[in-house]
């Protein structure tokens, strides 16, 4: 225990909070940057230098999470899988921020951060059986310290909050990171979940994926205040990103994750970024934003800036060319693991919701197979 902790009348150890002295100058204002979308350094980017061998490792991850998502993508439109919520855009914000953690802290993800599960070590068909409709999530969250994707909203932040608590009394020295969206911001469950860490001092990373859209409702429509300026109500270091630059992503990551180790004391980050792609397979983003906005952010992508910052810096095409071949095979791999995965039985359904059956749930499943039966017999032959 450090000289920040003191000893309570029942034994416990608890933090003094009063000692925590506050976060040197949290980048409020302008979002942190390193590089810019045509490649070129920034001055910050300048004086924090680049780390040719991260900068590549970072690029890779990019570029396999973009390939698995697209080959996701044309599975679900070949109705090999329910749905598909997809990540093109944010690849940046994502990796750059889970290869900043340790491999021992805890994630607690929304269900878009695919390119983050990727780099922690899950596997395509574990990421798959969810949305094939075999399993309500698809891996052990103890093996990759990765959790379940939670698709009711903000509820992962306060799952991250109580885990966090539990590491605290633990004496452990890993922290929690947990992703969430604009929209989510607006949750209830997300603003306990800040409020309850701060006033517990649970070490959580707060990471807010600001990808402008919260299906068809715009960001500037969820706040009056810019995200992470919220985060100082509730008495937390905030840090403001571009989260399209993965090289920053990773600086700001590494920066707020040190010092939540450091001081147990929770963080925020807000990490700009756009959802290039629709919401999931069952949206149609034509409808409410205009298309001048994604060729705008296209001009922004995380991957082609870095590519253009690798290439100048002397990285060969033997580099890229391996890159994409694994991405080919993981294209590949990940086709082959949804076809081999079985066909969801909807009558499953019935058996999943509760831990034991009742009336109710009998009642709709005898329907549902009578109805079944009878479309069967219209079949003709
Ligand atoms: C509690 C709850 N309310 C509403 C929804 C429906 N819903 C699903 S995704 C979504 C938008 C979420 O936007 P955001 O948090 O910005 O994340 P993004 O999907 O953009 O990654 C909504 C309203 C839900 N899943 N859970």
């Amino acid at each position: 225990m450090s000289e920040k902790a003191a000893a309570d009348p029942s034994g416990a150890e608890v933090r003094d909070l009063r000692r925590i002295e506050p976060v040197v100058a949290p980048p409020h204002g302008a979002a942190l940057r390193f590089v810019m979308p045509d490649g070129r350094l920034t001055p910050q980017g300048e004086a924090a230098g680049v780390d040719l061998g991260l900068a590549r490792l970072l690029f890779r991850d990019m570029a396999l999470a973009r390939r698995f998502d697209a080959e996701a993508l044309a599975l679900a439109r070949q109705g090999e899988l329910g749905l598909w919520l997809m990540s093109l855009g944010q690849e940046a914000a994502q990796v750059g921020s889970i290869r900043a953690l340790r491999p021992d802290d805890h994630v607690f993800p929304s269900y878009r951060e695919h390119a983050a599960a990727l780099a922690r070590g899950l596997g395509p068909a574990e990421l798959l059986r969810q949305w094939r409709g075999l399993a309500h999530a698809g891996w052990n969250p103890a093996t990759h310290r990765f959790h379940f994707y939670s698709l009711v909203l903000g509820t992962q932040a306060l799952h991250a909050t109580g885990y966090a608590m539990g590491v605290l009394r633990d004496g452990a020295d890993e922290i929690v990171m947990t992703y969430f969206g604009d929209g989510a911001s607006s949750q209830g469950d997300v603003n306990e979940a800040l409020n309850w860490a701060a006033t517990t001092g649970a070490p959580v990373l707060f990471f807010c994926q600001n990808n402008h859209w919260a299906i068809s409702t715009p960001a500037a429509q969820q706040s009056r205040t810019a995200l992470h300026q919220r985060a100082a109500g509730f008495g937390l270091d905030s840090y403001l990103v571009d989260g399209n630059d993965v090289l920053a992503v990773h600086a700001v990551t590494s920066q707020a994750a040190a010092r939540v180790r450091d001081t147990r004391m929770p963080a925020f980050i807000e990490a700009e970024t756009y959802r290039m792609a629709g919401h999931s397979t069952s949206d149609d983003p034509g409808r409410y934003r205009a298309d001048g906005e994604v060729e705008r952010w296209r001009l922004r992508d995380p991957i082609t800036r870095l590519e253009i910052l690798l290439k100048a810096a002397g990285v060969g095409a033997s580099f890229f060319t391996e890159v994409e071949r694994e991405a080919d095979a993981l294209a590949a791999a990940t086709r082959r693991a949804c076809l081999s995965l079985p066909d969801p039985e909807l009558a499953d359904l019935f058996g999943t919701v509760y831990t034991e059956r009742h009336g109710l749930l009998d009642r709709e499943a005898a329907e549902y197979a009578e109805y079944v039966a009878q479309s069967l017999s219209e079949v003709p032959a």
